[in-house]
């Protein structure tokens, strides 16, 4: 029986189709190509890390958004490792402190990566536009914008697997934050994916889970834009004004 154009997917045909928009995730961006093939400088890396430290002190604050937003106990209870998986928690520096090591290892200072002086107004427009949807966005739709991270392990792994070879100036200690988040993503994609695939039933709402998920793509894309046109086009903002 042909599936008339209204007919919400099966779970299976729904999981699929999410994970079909691998395409548009931010690893088969040119910045994130071009690192891959150690093509990028050492300021060029450099300015990865420093702005992707506002994406990453930015997630426990979305996080919470989600919880704040969230009624259900059992769902809270998992929730909030991934906040203690950023901010740390006896026993574990947290992510946020692992990326300022990956800082430190690639020749940042801790202050330079925390004063968030050199975060690009595009990648702080494109982060904060995430925890302004977590913000006024039903907790469920916050928390399956999460699943750009059906993608994340193999980009991290990526790193793992190539930096030391095109990268060996890169201190080893900068690796525990990749290493980490690939287990910590799978575990979040298990309960990010099961939220996602009971809540949204009609069509018309599994199209509506495509265009957030979308949405999250669009905001590591844009990150990684506003990185291309400063740090490898030499096209800061206003490079071109007299001061
Ligand atoms: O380090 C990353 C991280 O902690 C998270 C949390 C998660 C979310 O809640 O949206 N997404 C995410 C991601 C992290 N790293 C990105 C990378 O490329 O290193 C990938 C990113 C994601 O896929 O959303």
């Amino acid at each position: 029986m042909p599936q008339t154009n209204n007919q919400a997917w099966t779970r299976e045909a729904f999981e699929a189709t999410l994970r079909g928009m691998e395409k548009y995730y931010h690893i088969h961006h040119p910045y994130h190509v071009l690192m891959n093939e150690g093509k990028l400088t050492k300021a060029q890396l450099q300015g990865w890390v420093a702005n992707r430290f506002y994406y990453q002190v930015s997630i426990p604050l979305k996080d919470a958004n989600i919880l704040a937003n969230c009624p259900d106990r059992d769902t809270r209870a998992l929730w909030i490792q991934r906040i203690l998986d950023h901010d740390g928690h006896p026993g574990d520096v947290g992510g946020i402190e692992a990326w300022i090591q990956l800082g430190i290892a690639v020749g940042l200072s801790r202050e330079e990566i925390t004063s968030l002086k050199h975060v690009l107004p595009g990648v702080r427009f494109a982060v904060d536009a995430y925890v302004n949807f977590a913000r006024r966005a039903d907790w469920h739709e916050a928390a399956s914008s999460s699943l750009t991270e059906l993608f994340a392990p193999k980009i991290h792994q990526q790193r793992l697997d190539n930096w030391p070879e095109h990268y060996p100036w890169v201190e080893i200690e900068g690796y525990n934050y990749f290493r980490k988040r690939l287990t910590e993503a799978r575990r979040d994609v298990e309960h990010g994916l099961s939220i996602t695939l009971d809540w949204y039933k009609t069509r018309e709402q599994q199209e509506r889970m495509v265009q957030i998920l979308k949405f999250k793509l669009d905001v590591l894309w844009t990150m990684a834009d506003a990185m291309y046109m400063a740090y490898i086009n030499d096209m800061p903002p206003y490079f071109n004004i007299k001061a």
